[in-house]
Formats: C-alpha cells, sequence, structure tokens
C-alpha cells in the first residue's frame, strides 16, 4: 500500500490507484466529465485537476505515489476546473432546453456545479453535418466535447472502432472513417457509443413522432410488445431505483398511450426456444454447422457480416423474438382476429438501438411486409409516457394481452448475458430426455464475467459444449481463438452490449459518476433473475400459449410454415 494525504486527510491505497479513485473512496468529490471508469482515461478535459505541490494535475491518470499531498479544493484549482470547462462552453452548442439529454448531461452537471453563469470566450462552433444516415444511431458533432467515451467504447470494448479522433490540434473532430456517413461505417448500431457520451452529441434515431402518427390513424391497428430488459429499466426514467421491476405499470401505461394490444415479446422468446432447441438437436445430429451461434442481437450479426463473414453459416436461422413475433402478430393473430394484416402496425420498444435496424431489414419482412414496423427504446417510451402527461410512478399494474402476450421465466431471462443458453438449455434437455428437470438454473452462465463456459450430457450420450459471451469485444476473442483451434463448442450465445440487453444502447443512461457507485448490470439482472423466479411457467415448451401456436396454426417446430415465417438466412 501507498501512504498519501488529501485534503489533509492521511488515506492508505492500494499501489496502481489514481488520486480520482483514491477521492472518491473519501467521499470527496472531484468534477469530471471525460473519464468513465474501464472505457476512457484520456485526462483530456483537464475537469479533474488538482494541486499537487506547485503543479495542478488531472486526477484521473495521476496514480498516488508514497508521500503524495494533494489539494482537491483550493482557489487555483477551482479557477483551472471553472476555465476548462467555460472552454468547453464555448463553442459548445448550448441549446440546453431542446436538447434530448438536458437534465441528464453531464456538462449541464458540472458548469451548474461550479456555479459558471457566463462564457467569456467565444469559440468557433462546428462545422461537422448532423448525421441522420443512420437508422438506430444519431450523430451531432456540435454538441461534442471531444472527450473520448465514445471511441473507448466503440473501439476499446467493442473493437469496433467506427468511430475515432481525426485530424489535430483545434480541427480534431470525432469521425468515421473518411467522414463518411454513419450508415456507411463499420458501425454495428449497438448503441453503447450512445450510454458512454455524456452530453447529446450521441442520441438514438428517434422514432416517436412516427409511432404517434400511428396511433392516431384511425384504418390502423397499433399492436406493441415489449423486449424483456425495458421492464427492469423504464422505472428509472421516473426516479425509480435501479433493479426495480415495473412490468405492470409498463402495461397500462402502453394501454393508456393508445395501443390497441399489449404483447409480451417474452412469447416470441419462447417460441425463438422452440425453434433453435430444434436446430440445434437436427444440427447436432447431422453435425452440420456447428458450432450453432444465437443470431438475435442484431449488434452481433452484423459484426459477424463485416468480420467473420465466413462463420455466416453458423448463425442459428432464427429470427429474433420481437421478429418472430412480428410474423404472428401479421398472421396467425390476424387471422385470429380477422383483421388484414396491412392494417397491422407492431411497434416493438427495445432496450437497443440495433433493433432499429434490424427491423428495416429485408431479411425480416414476409410477403413485402416487415415484421416489424417501428422500434422504440426504452428512452423513447420513457419520453413519450412524459409528453402524454402520465403519472407512470401512480399507475396500477395490468397484464400482458392474450393470446400472444405470455411468456414463460425462460424467456425473461433473455435480457440478462446468458439467459437465452439457459432458456434452451432447459428445454433442450428435457424435450431430448422426455424428463422433467427439478433443479433448472444453470447458474454456470450467469453472471458478468466475459467468456462463461458449460457442459451438459443429454441422455442419449450427445454432449453440449456452450461458451456465452457478452460484449463484441470478447466475442471477437472467443472467435479468434475458435479460428486458431483453441476452442470448440456446440453452442454459442452472444450478446454485443457488456451485460447482455439490460445495458443496451436503448436503455436508461447513467453518468459516469452514479455507473461507479452503484453497479447497474448486477442491479437490473437481478430484478430479471425475480421476474423468472416469479413466473409459474419457467419453461419455453410448457407455455400453455406456445402449445396453442403449434396446435392451431404451426404444426411442429421447424415445420414448413415455422420456416417459411420464422426464420431466415444471413448471406455474404
Ligand atoms: Fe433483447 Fe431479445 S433479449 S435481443 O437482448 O433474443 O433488444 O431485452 O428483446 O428480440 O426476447 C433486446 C432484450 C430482446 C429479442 C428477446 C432476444
Ligand atoms: Fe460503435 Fe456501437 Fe456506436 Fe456504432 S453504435 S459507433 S458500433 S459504439
Ligand atoms: Fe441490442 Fe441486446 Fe444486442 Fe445490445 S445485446 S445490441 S441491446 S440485442
Amino acid at each position: 500500500t501507498i501512504n498519501i494525504m488529501i485534503d489533509g486527510i492521511e488515506t492508505k491505497v492500494a499501489k496502481g490507484t489514481t488520486i480520482l479513485e483514491a477521492a472518491r473512496d473519501l467521499d470527496i468529490h472531484i468534477p469530471s466529465l471525460c473519464y468513465l471508469k474501464g472505457v476512457n482515461h484520456s485526462s483530456s478535459c483537464r475537469v479533474c485537476v488538482v494541486e499537487v505541490g506547485p503543479r495542478l494535475i488531472a486526477s484521473c491518470t495521476l496514480k498516488a505515489e508514497e508521500g503524495m499531498k494533494i489539494q482537491t479544493n483550493t482557489k487555483k484549482v477551482r479557477e483551472a476546473r471553472k476555465t476548462s470547462v467555460e472552454l468547453l462552453l464555448s463553442d459548445h452548442d448550448r441549446e440546453c432546453l431542446s436538447c434530448s439529454r438536458s437534465g441528464g448531461c453531464e456538462l449541464q452537471t458540472v458548469s451548474n456545479d461550479l456555479n459558471i453563469r457566463t462564457v467569456t470566450y467565444v469559440g468557433e462552433k462546428s462545422n461537422q453535418e448532423k448525421d441522420y444516415t443512420s437508422p438506430s444511431i444519431y450523430r451531432d458533432a456540435s454538441k461534442c466535447i471531444l472527450c473520448g467515451r465514445c471511441v473507448g467504447a466503440c473501439g476499446t470494448m467493442q473493437t469496433v472502432g467506427a468511430i475515432n479522433f481525426a485530424k489535430r490540434g483545434f480541427d480534431t473532430v470525432i469521425s468515421t472513417a473518411f467522414g463518411r456517413p454513419l450508415e456507411e461505417s463499420t458501425c454495428v448500431n449497438c448503441g453503447q457509443c450512445i450510454m458512454a457520451c455524456p452530453v447529446g452529441a450521441l442520441t438514438e434515431h428517434e422514432n416517436i413522432n412516427d409511432v404517434w402518427n400511428a396511433l392516431e390513424n384511425t384504418s390502423k391497428y397499433v399492436v406493441v410488445q415489449t423486449a424483456p430488459a425495458v421492464r427492469v429499466a423504464l422505472g428509472e426514467e421516473f426516479g425509480l431505483p435501479v433493479g426495480t421491476r415495473v412490468t405492470g405499470k409498463m402495461v397500462a401505461a402502453l394501454r393508456k398511450l393508445g395501443f390497441d394490444k399489449v404483447f409480451d415479446t417474452n412469447f416470441g422468446a419462447d417460441l425463438t426456444i422452440m425453434e433453435e432447441g430444434t436446430e440445434l438437436i437436427s444440427r447436432l445430429n447431422s453435425g452440420q454447422n456447428l458450432p450453432l451461434m444465437t443470431s438475435c442481437c442484431p449488434g452481433w450479426v452484423k459484426f459477424m457480416e463485416h468480420n467473420f463473414p465466413d462463420r455466416l453459416d453458423n448463425l442459428s436461422t432464427c429470427k429474433s423474438p420481437h421478429e418472430m413475433e412480428g410474423a404472428m402478430v401479421k398472421s396467425y393473430f390476424a387471422k385470429k382476429m380477422g383483421i388484414d394484416p396491412k392494417n397491422i402496425i407492431v411497434v416493438s420498444i427495445m432496450p437497443c438501438t440495433a433493433k432499429k435496424f434490424e427491423g428495416a431489414r429485408e431479411e425480416l419482412s414476409n410477403e413485402s411486409m416487415q415484421d416489424v414496423d417501428w422500434v422504440l427504446t426504452t428512452r423513447e417510451l420513457a419520453a413519450m409516457i412524459k409528453e402524454a402527461g402520465i403519472d407512470f410512478v401512480n399507475l396500477k399494474g395490468e397484464a400482458f394481452d392474450s393470446p400472444i402476450g405470455e411468456g414463460s421465466g425462460a424467456a425473461v431471462i433473455f435480457g440478462a448475458t446468458g439467459g437465452v443458453a439457459e432458456a434452451a438449455l432447459r428445454t433442450v434437455f428435457e424435450i431430448t430426455s422426455g424428463k422433467d428437470l427439478e433443479t433448472i438454473e444453470y447458474t454456470a452462465v450467469r453472471g458478468m464475467d466475459g467468456i462463461k463456459e458449460n457442459v451438459i450430457e443429454l441422455p442419449n450420450g450427445q454432449k453440449i459444449r456452450t461458451a456465452v459471451v457478452h460484449g463484441l469485444g470478447n466475442a471477437r476473442k472467443l472467435m479468434e481463438a475458435m479460428e486458431r483451434g483453441e476452442k470448440t463448442y456446440e453452442f454459442i450465445e452472444v450478446m454485443a452490449c457488456v451485460g447482455g440487453c439490460i445495458t443496451g444502447g436503448g436503455q436508461p443512461i447513467v453518468d459516469a459518476r452514479t455507473s461507479e457507485r452503484i453497479d447497474i448490470k448486477a442491479e437490473r439482472a437481478k430484478a430479471i433473475y425475480t421476474e423468472d423466479e416469479a413466473q409459474t411457467v419457467r419453461k419455453s415448451h410448457k407455455n400453455p400459449y406456445i402449445k396453442a401456436l403449434y396446435d392451431e396454426f404451426l404444426g411442429t417446430p421447424n415445420s414448413h410454415l415455422a420456416h417459411e415465417l420464422l426464420h431466415t438466412h444471413y448471406v455474404k
């Protein structure tokens, strides 16, 4: 350990600890902007400066040394911090009132905290164009403060590197390669750059008005479905603690917004398990295209298309759960209700920005109708609820509609890393053994290790070696280990976002300071597993609505009709 003194308080810290971290452990708050734990340590904003002897040093990169004496609150420190923030404000597009991050913007917080009342400097504003080209991500460089947090998320964490610093000195910008539109870059739409951005420079490509218009259109029947991860995060937008489950309130709010039916994507998740489980069993028997890789994460699918195109046949042919559900709404449900599917609009509420891109893919349509018409993020849903003046926190819980509404516990865990694998194993084991399992929790695939492994043996002696990865950086590592022949699996679950969809790019944004204090992933995951335990049906193949769907409409899993409506194929 190392002995240091911060503001006259003696403390011991481990070697390698930064002064910023040491101060936070003493509850001394040093403001910062560019620092994001585990993602970015560039010390570029210089807001976190402290005084050490005669010098002002950025505390986020300053490592503790024996005997170091640090002052965090002197006139010199306060003035230097103010100057740094004022310089950032001088060329910033300060349209706070109409900015989507207003209220949650870290630049706003820091300048308020530092009592900045006037901006003395006049800087030149960015002349980079606003980029609306991507169906998922919207980038507005006039709000960018060049902190580099998005670059850390996209490059270091996701190993995509779609955006990076370009040019130098006063001309420095964040840009795609050759300044091309985001749509034409290597971006996979995961939205992790949005989650990292402290200001309003990166947001989702909004579709709120498209959905309002659909709801206004009396000739349309508008169906909404909600992803597993939304229910454990939406409450945060209304001030509820991280990890609060708001399933019933969410359903009630959607009814108030005017949707004709409120369905649960969990039904689609159960359906995916039936189809993908059957696909796994048949690949195990034929030995072809193993390992089977999940394809429900559109960020991962696009990452594969860009980086490992020769492996595309390993992807499951299953559409993702909300796409399957959209397809069922426009066929099974439409038929049952006697509605022309052309008059149905399917809206998916997702924790994800990549789902916007996925929704528009031509591989995910049927008879020239998209399976899903609009995708809104958790944040956009919150915005609509606020716009409609609904008192969300005080809503009474309501239940999803039938016959497509109900999902099992196996489905809800899709929202956390390892959930799809666990749900699949619950079903595949029982289907092949014909026995009911007592213990259905596969804890080896739970938790936040980057790469998790599990082996189960089926009654016929076949082994399923499973790997679960989350975060594209981890996915790349696993793929490379497989290419080198170091690893062999039969089944792989990949989610592009670290933690899985619970921390997807469309979820409520948590500022850097809060995310250091609260383990967001762990809290939301805990809520997901509690929701699973609360269900009476916890295995996909036991969901009575799924059984009815096969009996009344699809026949058997992987049947001809199931293939036509529920499967697709991604090609090079
Ligand atoms: Fe996910 Fe999904 S679990 S991708 O992570 O598979 O977005 O929550 O909706 O479709 O079900 C996201 C979350 C989903 C889908 C499901 C899967
Ligand atoms: Fe990179 Fe993901 Fe942002 Fe695209 S959406 S720029 S891949 S972090
Ligand atoms: Fe979207 Fe989930 Fe994939 Fe993230 S992990 S890109 S939230 S589907």
